[in-house]
């Protein structure tokens, strides 16, 4: 399958993201943007995710990175339309590159585009990209002060997946402490303890994204 390739604009982000929101809810796609640092498992999980959605949703994924195109290959390997973001340097992306990304998808045929966003914990946050859903992702190497320390990503996610529990018996890690910093700066938030490499977990993420993708085809937006 052809990678489509295409190079970060920097444009003025407000109104952009608006007009993104209003393009979707009439399509009725859930573009869901997952965020996290350089390794904490953005490629796996929405590899993993992918592998649990697709009998029931359309699937398509846009990959944001400074460079290259590893990860829009492997997704691309499973047979899924991905398109590849290269920010040149910008360490997150904004709503112009997605508003551009759009038409390059087959926008009929979709349910749920997953943006992984540039590996970066903090100004990833700060961009409204349009998106339904933000999916924050901490894993258990990265250590349980990073709500403390990062505050903004995980003040406004839907959802915080911390990932490699399999790693937890090797690390001084408490997904409690996490949770409960998450909870005071975030009246939202679903949390979810998982494992991209075993697979531990991924269902009950699956069925929380299945129940948000099937509101958003049913009513166009959430209420
Ligand atoms: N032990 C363990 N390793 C994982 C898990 N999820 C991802 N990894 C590994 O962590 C590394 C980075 O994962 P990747 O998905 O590329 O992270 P990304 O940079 O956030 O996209 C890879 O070597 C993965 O195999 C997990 O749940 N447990
Ligand atoms: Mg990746
Ligand atoms: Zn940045």
């Amino acid at each position: 399958m052809e990678i489509k390739i295409v190079k970060q604009i920097l444009a003025w982000n407000e109104d952009v993201s608006r007009e993104i929101r209003a393009s979707l809810a009439e399509q009725k796609i859930c573009l869901v943007n997952i965020m996290g640092s350089p390794g904490g498992g953005k490629t796996s999980l929405i590899k993993a995710l992918i592998e649990q959605l697709r009998g029931h949703f359309r699937i398509a994924v846009i990959e944001a990175d400074i460079a290259g195109r590893i990860d829009a290959e492997a997704i691309s390997a499973l047979g899924i339309p991905v398109v590849q973001l290269q920010t040149d340097g910008a360490c997150h992306i904004e709503a112009q590159a997605v508003r551009e990304m759009l038409p390059l998808f087959p926008l009929d045929q979709l349910d749920v585009i997953f943006i992984e966003n540039v590996g970066n914990l903090v100004c990833p946050a700060e961009f409204d990209l349009g998106e339904d859903l933000r999916i924050a992702i901490l894993s258990v190497p990265e250590g349980d002060d990073k709500a403390d320390k990062y505050p903004l990503m995980f003040s406004t996610a839907d959802a915080l997946v911390i990932n490699k529990c399999d790693m937890l018996p090797h690390f001084d890690f408490r997904p409690e402490r996490v949770e409960q910093s998450t909870r005071e700066i975030n009246g939202k938030a679903v949390f979810f303890r998982l494992s991209a490499r075993t697979g531990e977990g991924i269902p009950e993420l699956a069925a929380w994204l299945s129940g948000r993708i099937s509101q958003k085809k049913a009513l166009g937006g959430f209420p």
